[in-house]
């Protein structure tokens, strides 16, 4: 009556390295390979890892890892046989009469073969179809037992597998992964008292209030029922209309017009629950709780028009990264915040905590770091793994209970309604994934895809044995959920509180703790969205609502895109009917802020080296020798593959064809000296440094490269190449002097430069 059965009789064990929860850091967390190169031989190695299927990071075996092992069947050697076992003679020629005679209809091995094959498709998820996951663990810092008795936060450094997936939210299954949107970020942790699902965003807000707007709010950003157009974008009239009719929305379109909404990689994101959950102690007592995820790396993000055409270049640019950073071993990494906050403050603040269009300001309640994540392992095959794990909010165990939140109460319905029709049944948790590592046991049975075999009877009370009982009555053990004893008294009503009523204090708080440049990307991507929208009522409706932010915002949106400019005094009277707007005392939050999450150094930066013929080939290897060891990706690129021949008889290798890669995919540009006249010539080289200038990246350039950089900044209608903020010139022939290169990798590691005019 297990859920964990042994591994079935016969069936070969390949997995045999140890199981820890608590041991094998794995290769320095921010170093890339050994030489820290992705090498042409690395990457071969690489590629026909990912054909064969996954075994690289077997290293960091855990006990959900092992308990995978029986489900896990040998890569396919051997003898073709049909699902029955029966060995097949033939897989490439059906059964005909004759050689070119007609078909067979007893030729079951066809029939077989292409059955399966037209059922390989299960309906994607109706929201966040598009994702990727990995496994790894998570450990506390110390223990929270004042607060929680959850057994995954009592101690220090025992290690909890998990498995997280990201994804983008509007798009389907094969949408590209840099689109404006926001971004699911679900962890799974296997903890030995059950399965916790921690369903969050990396944005801490969220458009509606109550669940029952879910299938409103989605059926407007779906792209358009007649066409379905757009895909994977928010830029389309219904969103809008949807949006401008529902003020409530007005906080979290300030997020997704923010640059949070184009993240440079899955790496580089916070993560929220967004809802106030409770922890809840051995004691029975409740602390409001919100989860923050905080990325070793920082937080950073893409600029608009990069995110477009990475959209093109590379569509699984987030996925892609993820996994390599995975099989390079250098572990993404988040720390885990809590925002504690004593029931009896449960209405202290200016908003109510309730309200899932609200956070809570660091400045008000600090954010307490207590453990950290690490992701050290791919799934092995995507579709059993990624596709088929299933979240649902209501995952919870002891020591961790919910709030009355609307949206979260009708969360708490929808996922596993989801997965009914997901993944075909009431069974999905019995898939390998979704398995918990805390044994089952319980007189839930049958329905479709039943893995499990369960004698006896299945009844409760029960006089004859043999099923499990509850552990109600009295004190309860340790690890037995018990709901949180909340008193509730009150008369059913379809009504919003009026404390939800405050549509625009925090949506003004964002865009008043946003510096400069942030503040241009939002007004910019107000204009983009809007400007896709054909019905001016809409527009301008949006706008409108705008003035209630910033009536500055609003006025610059509407000159952008050609809608009558809101009056400066409307913000005082329109859409507050409901409440008059609250004041936290708070003009801005500095938290929220790009400029306040940088991370440090270069880890995984991915740098690209561009060289031609002629090239100085001591600096390629300089820059290689340099910047690696930091941890960047570094990639010299020229116009075909091979050996570069350089200008002192010596020659590189050249690790990617340069039409093979665009400027988008990488972070940082070197322009080697030596073959700035011939590169200077190329237009795909050209273009490659001026999108590089103009995305803000930093940029370095020595001898004849500084030429290449001069003409690229023209182009880009830049002026005074040489003082652009982010971009290092050593003109002169000859070595650079010591403080070059850590001058570059400072550069690196502040990221972008958007003020480059
Ligand atoms: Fe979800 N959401 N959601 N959502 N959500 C789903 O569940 C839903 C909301 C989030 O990687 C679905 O398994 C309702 C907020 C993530 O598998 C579905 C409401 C937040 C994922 C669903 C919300 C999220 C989902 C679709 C409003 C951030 C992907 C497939 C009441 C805190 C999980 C599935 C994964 C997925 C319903 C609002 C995050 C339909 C009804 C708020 C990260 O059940």
């Amino acid at each position: 009556m297990t859920n964990n059965p042994g591994p079935p009789e016969g069936r070969p064990q390949e997995h045999t390295a140890p199981v820890t929860e608590t041991v094998n850091p794995g290769p320095p967390q921010g170093r890339g390979p050994a030489d820290g190169t992705h090498g042409p031989d690395d990457r071969e190695n690489r590629e026909n890892r990912e054909n064969r299927g996954n075994r690289g990071n077997r290293a960091n075996r855990d006990s959900k890892d092992a308990a995978l092992d029986a489900f896990r069947v040998p890569a396919g050697e051997g003898a073709v046989t049909t699902d029955q076992g029966v060995r097949v003679d033939d897989t490439d020629n059906s059964l005909h009469v004759g050689e070119r005679g007609p078909t067979l209809l007893e030729d079951f091995h066809l029939r077989e073969k292409l059955t399966r094959f037209d059922h390989e498709r299960i309906p994607e998820r109706v929201v966040h179809a598009r994702g990727a996951g990995a496994y790894g663990y998570f450990e506390p810092y110390e223990s929270l037992a004042e607060y929680t008795c959850a057994d995954f936060l009592q101690d220090p450094g025992r290690r909890t597998p998990v498995f997280v997936r990201f994804s983008t939210v509007q798009g389907p299954r094969g949408s590209a992964d840099t689109v404006r949107d926001v971004r699911g970020f679900a962890t799974k942790f296997y903890t030995r008292h059950g399965n916790y699902d921690l369903v969050g965003n990396n944005m801490p807000v969220f458009f509606i209030q109550d669940a029952v707007k879910f299938p409103d709010f989605v059926h407007a950003v779906k792209p358009e029922p007649p066409n379905e157009i757009p895909t994977g974008a928010s830029a389309h009239d219904t969103f809008w209309d949807f949006c401008s009719l529902q003020p409530e929305s007005t906080h979290m379109l300030m997020w997704v017009m923010s640059d949070r909404a184009i993240p440079r990689s899955f790496r580089m994101m916070q993560g929220f629950g967004v809802h106030t959950f409770r922890l809840v102690n051995a004691e029975g007592r409740g602390t409001f709780v919100k989860f923050h995820w905080k990325p070793r790396l920082g937080v950073c993000s893409q600029v608009w028009d990069e995110a477009q055409l990475t959209a093109g270049r590379d569509p699984d640019f987030h996925r892609r990264d993820l996994w390599e950073a995975i099989e390079a071993g250098a572990y993404p990494e988040w720390e885990l915040g809590l925002q504690l906050i004593p029931e009896e403050d449960e209405f202290a603040f200016p908003f109510d905590l309730l309200d899932p269009t609200k956070l809570v300001p660091e400045e008000l309640v600090p954010v307490r770091p207590v453990g950290r994540m690490v992701l050290n392992r791919n799934p092995e095959n995507f579709f059993a793994e990624t596709e088929q794990i299933a979240f649902h909010t209501a995952n919870v165990v002891p020591g961790i209970d919910f709030t009355n939140d609307p949206l979260l109460q009708g969360r708490n319905f929808s996922y596993l309604d989801t997965q009914l029709i997901r993944l075909g049944g009431p069974n999905f948790s019995q898939l390998p994934v979704n398995r918990p590592i805390a044994e089952v046991r319980n007189n839930q049975r049958d329905g479709y895809g039943q893995q499990l075999i369960h004698p006896g009877p299945s009844y409760a009370p029960n006089s004859v044995g043999g099923c499990p009982a509850a552990m109600g009555g009295g004190r309860l053990p340790e690890g037995v959920f018990e709901h949180y004893q909340e008193r509730v008294d009150g008369r059913a009503v379809r009504r919003r509180s009026p404390s939800f009523a405050d549509h625009y204090s925090q949506a003004a708080l964002f865009w008043h703790s946003m510096a400069a440049w942030e503040q241009e990307h939002i007004t910019a991507a107000f204009a983009f969205e809007l400007g896709k929208v054909g019905e001016q009522a809409v527009r301008q409706r949006m706008v409108d609502n705008l003035v209630h932010v910033d009536p500055a915002l609003a006025a610059e949106v509407a000159r952008r895109i050609g809608v009558a400019e809101p009056a400066p005094d409307q913000g005082q009277d329109q859409g507050r009917e409901q409440a008059p707007q609250q004041e936290s005392g708070l003009r801005a939050s500095p938290a929220l802020s790009l400029e306040n999450l940088r991370g440090e150094g270069v880890a995984t930066r991915r740098v690209a080296v561009l060289a031609g013929p002629g090239v100085v080939t001591a600096q390629v290897r300089a820059a290689h020798a340099q910047l690696a060891p930091a941890g960047a990706v570094v990639e010299t690129l020229a116009a075909r593959g091979g050996q570069l021949p350089g200008a002192d008889g010596e020659s590189v290798p050249v690790d990617r064809p340069l039409p093979t890669m665009a400027s988008v995919l990488y972070d940082a540009v070197l322009l080697p000296d030596g073959a700035g006249e011939a590169l200077r010539a190329d237009p795909d080289v050209l273009r490659f440094v001026t999108e590089a200038l103009r995305h803000g990246k930093p940029l370095a350039a020595l001898g004849s490269g500084t030429e290449l950089l001069r003409s690229a900044a023209t182009a880009a209608g830049m002026k005074e190449h040489a003082r652009l903020p982010g971009v290092l010139l050593h003109a002169s022939d000859g070595e650079p002097d010591e403080s070059f290169w850590p001058g570059f990798l400072a550069l690196i590691a502040n990221h972008r430069y958007p003020d480059r005019g």
